[in-house]
């Protein structure tokens, strides 16, 4: 198989969606945003059934963001700041509780993918500063802790860290980052970290300022 047929994880992909996702004056386009979120689903599945739980809930997210984008409003859902500004407008963040009759809200929704995003970047700066013999399933459970576990329910803690064992060693992870050697692997890495930090920082500031870093 060629790595770079279309079903394979590339994380040149990954960086191209987020960078792409990006725009000169620091809007955040949820197209680029959710493809990057997609090439990481093709990384999951590939990694076997263990995963497929958190590849649904992946999935999950993504189908509500382009239920929006699909609905009425639609164009509203072009940027994550024109998002948060139609359903600040509006009425539609849902502060105060989940509803039950009627699609979760775009806002509490992309946080939930942004504060996963957080996850990323620190794995992924883990793995790239980790020494030969660094194992990624303990990279994974600490960047876990530090970034989600505090909004995760007991039961999803066991089944992800169920999941995290299942991790590939280091030297796989690297060889599907860049089967060119560990230091061009460790570059496409760093890209990838800026990229999503970018992202993850300009988000972070929006939801701050409007105070939607604890939507139920
Ligand atoms: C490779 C494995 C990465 C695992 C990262 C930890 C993510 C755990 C997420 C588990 C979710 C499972 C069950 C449901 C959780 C929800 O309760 C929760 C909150 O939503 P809600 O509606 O109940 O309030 N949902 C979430 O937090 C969304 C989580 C999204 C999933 C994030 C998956 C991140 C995966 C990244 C792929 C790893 C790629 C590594 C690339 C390495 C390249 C060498």
């Amino acid at each position: 198989d060629s790595p770079f047929q279309e079903h394979q994880f590339q994380i040149q992909r990954l960086i191209s969606a987020f960078k792409a996702s990006l725009t000169p004056n620091e809007q955040i386009l949820l197209q680029g945003y959710l493809s990057g979120w997609k090439e990481l689903i093709k990384f999951m599945d590939a990694l076997g059934a263990a995963f497929g739980l958190i590849s649904r809930e992946t999935q999950n997210k993504i189908s509500i963001m382009e239920h929006h984008q699909r609905g009425e409003h639609g164009h509203h859902y072009r940027t994550v700041q024109s998002m948060v500004t139609f359903e600040l407008a509006n009425g539609l963040v849902g502060f105060q509780f989940l509803p039950e009759d009627q699609p979760p809200s775009g806002c509490r929704t992309l946080l939930r993918l942004h504060r996963a995003l957080k996850w990323l970047e620190l794995f992924l700066h883990k793995l790239r500063t980790s020494k030969k013999d660094g194992d990624p399933s303990q990279m994974c459970a600490e960047a876990y802790r530090e970034a989600l576990a505090p909004y995760h329910r007991w039961w999803v803690r066991q089944a992800v860290a169920l999941a995290f064992l299942a991790m590939p060693s280091r030297q796989e992870l690297y060889r599907i980052v860049s089967p060119k050697g560990e230091q061009k692997g460790q570059a496409m890495l760093l890209a990838a970290i800026g990229n999503l930090a970018r992202v993850y920082n300009i988000t972070q500031e929006v939801y701050a300022s409007h105070g939607m870093l604890e939507l139920p």
